[in-house]
């Protein structure tokens, strides 16, 4: 038999090729020695250094599944073990490089022409051009197919659409130079995605202020995209998809990626925890981490955590063989999510008073996670997602 590991509790590191381990080592190396000492000003400040997409970037992280094109080309499980390093140290930093990764990226080397690829891809795999994705809107977020943006034919300007309409929440939008916004093609009623670049935009057409003062999430930054009669080339609309499936194919991928980067938040309330409950010593000189009902706390979410691993794991092998059914994510993104954020509320309490100081980074954990629940999904959208396929009947509306 071999020795119990609480941080691998299932042995998962023996599902992962010697390729994948050394990945993960040069990404967790990164992370804890480059972005954790910054986290905690970052998020107290709710400021965003996009310094760390070029940094990312420098080690070959970003759209790191992608062939060619000055990009990695690793597997999803090494892209997967890439966001978890990257979310043990805060899920806003995991979301910048999702969104430019799974979410501008992705959808570029996947439906973009020849042309697109080459303008885009490098200079992103470097994080020199940042991406952003909207989908979201005001007045429709669960429901992006009922979307009010609109692309209709320029009226003044030969072989350009004009783009109008308002998308919130968008991850990275006040910084990005390239914008990925899915409208609703006048002509055909169909979405389709086209590619703005914030340079070519004439004043006032395009306006990407930032949301502030959030409570979760503060590490990330946020914003809007509002476009009034944006002129954006007839070339710049993805030319090889049109529909929900367009966005939603990127989500996949997202979403995958969100699967294993609460894993890693939740494996990092786990080591902070325990290391507290060892140390924090009450009722006649005990650490808290002799009593049963702390431990509970601590097993439950070891359980969880290795238990995302692996199944996680699992997804990514069959993803690679193309052998995924999108219900398969909506299942792993849903379970993930929920039980890093309910076990992250539970090992919350362990830090009793000290909790509320964000010193114990607990907190923060919590904050981001009911955020990564929320996006890309809530997770009852996710379960009416699986219970359509489980029973064949539509529960949305
Ligand atoms: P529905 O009828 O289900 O589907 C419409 C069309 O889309 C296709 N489709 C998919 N294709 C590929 N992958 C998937 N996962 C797909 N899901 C659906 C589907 O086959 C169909 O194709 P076709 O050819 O028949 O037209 O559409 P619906 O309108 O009934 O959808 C309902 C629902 C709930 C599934 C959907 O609207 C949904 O998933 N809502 C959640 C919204 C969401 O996830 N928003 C994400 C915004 S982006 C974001 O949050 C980024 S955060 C990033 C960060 O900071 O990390
Ligand atoms: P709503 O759709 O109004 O839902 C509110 C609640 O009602 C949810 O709990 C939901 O589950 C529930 N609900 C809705 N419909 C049903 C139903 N039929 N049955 C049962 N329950 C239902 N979007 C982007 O496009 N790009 C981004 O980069 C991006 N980044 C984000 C970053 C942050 C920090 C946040 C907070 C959000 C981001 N989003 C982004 C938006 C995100 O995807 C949406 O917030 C999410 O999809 C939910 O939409 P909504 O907020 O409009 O909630």
């Amino acid at each position: 038999p071999v020795a119990f590991d609480w941080r691998d509790p299932l042995g998962s590191n023996n599902l992962f090729t010697e390729d994948e381990l050394a990945i993960a080592e040069t990404a967790e190396s990164y992370c804890q020695e480059r972005l954790l000492p910054r986290v905690l000003e970052a998020y107290r400040n709710e400021d965003y250094d996009k310094k760390i997409l070029e940094e990312m970037g420098e080690l070959g992280l970003l759209g790191a599944t992608i062939k060619g094109y000055d990009c990695a080309g690793v597997s999803s499980v090494a892209a997967g073990l890439i966001t978890r390093a990257v979310e043990r140290v805060d899920s806003g930093y995991r979301s910048g490089m999702s969104v430019q990764s799974s979410l501008v990226m992705g959808p570029i080397d996947e439906f973009g022409t020849e042309e697109m690829k080459q303008k885009y891809l490098p200079g992103m795999a470097r994080g020199k051009i940042l991406g952003c994705f909207g989908l979201t809107e005001p007045n429709h977020g669960s429901d992006p197919g009922s979307m009010e943006t609109t692309a209709k034919e320029h009226p003044s300007k030969k072989g350009y659409y004009s783009l109008s309409g308002a998308k919130t929440w968008i991850t990275n939008s006040p910084i990005a130079d390239v914008l990925l916004v899915w409208a609703k093609l006048q002509s055909t009623g169909k979405i389709r995605g086209f590619l703005i670049d914030r340079d070519q935009c004439p004043p006032g057409t395009l306006e990407t202020p930032a949301i502030k003062d959030k409570n979760g999430l503060r590490a990330s930054i946020t914003g809007m995209i509002q476009l009034d009669e944006c002129p954006v080339p007839e070339e710049n609309m993805l030319p090889n998809i049109e529909g929900l499936k367009g966005p939603f194919s990127c989500l996949n991928s997202a979403r995958f990626g969100i699967a294993w980067g609460v894993v890693g938040a939740l494996e990092d309330c786990i080591a902070r925890a325990r290391e507290y409950a060892l140390e924090r010593k009450q009722f006649k000189g005990n650490p808290l981490a002799k009593y049963q009902l702390v431990q509970k706390k601590l097993a439950d979410a070891a359980t969880d955590a290795a238990y995302g691993i692996a199944v996680a794991t699992q997804v990514g092998r069959l993803k690679d063989e193309g052998k995924i059914a999108p219900e398969m994510i909506s299942m792993i993104k849903r379970q993930n999510c929920d039980r890093a954020l309910v076990n992250a509320r539970a090992l919350q309490e362990i830090f009793g008073g000290n909790a509320v100081s964000d010193e114990y980074g607990i907190g923060r954990h919590v904050a981001n996670l009911f955020v990564t629940q929320t996006y890309e999904g809530q997770s009852d959208i996710h379960a009416l997602i699986i219970g359509r396929a489980v029973t064949g009947i539509q529960a949305f509306c």
